[in-house]
């Protein structure tokens, strides 16, 4: 998929931004790793004005996903960190230490790199003119249900759930 990054930003601002679409699977499907409950307080409940970065967060999630990576971005993951493991390490140690309420996230930049940012808040980096690969979603009340104020659980089971087809889809 070869979308420049304005119309990418076009076709997310336009198709994804308004409006709170549907999970893309049933609320108990994440479960044991994320709990109906999370689902029906994260999706229903909350802060449905980040519509953006929620959309595209519980797309990079499945049923039966999770493993390694395949095709282009397991190319790119290979080319930036090394190894798939190494990746894994960077990215989980920036989802642990991201300070307060954010993001984290695998951006793919003009050059076809790719590499891992932190925002805070609402931040999404299509602001910063990068692509929006995989990310999660380091709120409390994304893992508090079910993890209580352990991120690192949470962000360890969030391998179990990757889905990488999707992630593959936005390089
Ligand atoms: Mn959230």
């Amino acid at each position: 998929m070869a979308f420049s990054c304005k119309l990418f930003t076009k076709f997310w601002v336009t198709t994804m931004a308004h409006t709170l679409p549907d999970l893309p699977y049933a609320k108990d499907a994440l479960e044991p790793h994320i709990s109906a409950e999370t689902l029906d307080f994260h999706h229903d409940k909350h802060h449905q004005a980040y519509v953006w970065n929620h959309t595209f967060y519980f797309n990079c999630m499945g049923p039966n996903a999770g493993g390694e990576p395949t095709g282009a971005v397991a190319d790119a993951i290979n080319a930036a960190f090394g190894s798939f493991e190494d990746f894994k390490e960077k990215f989980s140690a920036s989802a642990v230490g991201n300070f307060g309420s954010g993001w984290t996230w695998l951006v793919k930049n003009n050059d076809g790199s790719v590499e891992i940012v932190n925002t805070t808040a609402a931040g999404c980096p299509l602001t910063d003119g990068k692509t929006p690969v995989l990310t999660i979603d380091v709120w409390e009340h994304a893992y508090y249900v079910d993890k209580r104020n352990a991120r690192p659980a949470y962000v360890a089971d969030f391998w179990n759930l990757v889905n990488w087809d999707f992630v593959n889809s936005n390089m």
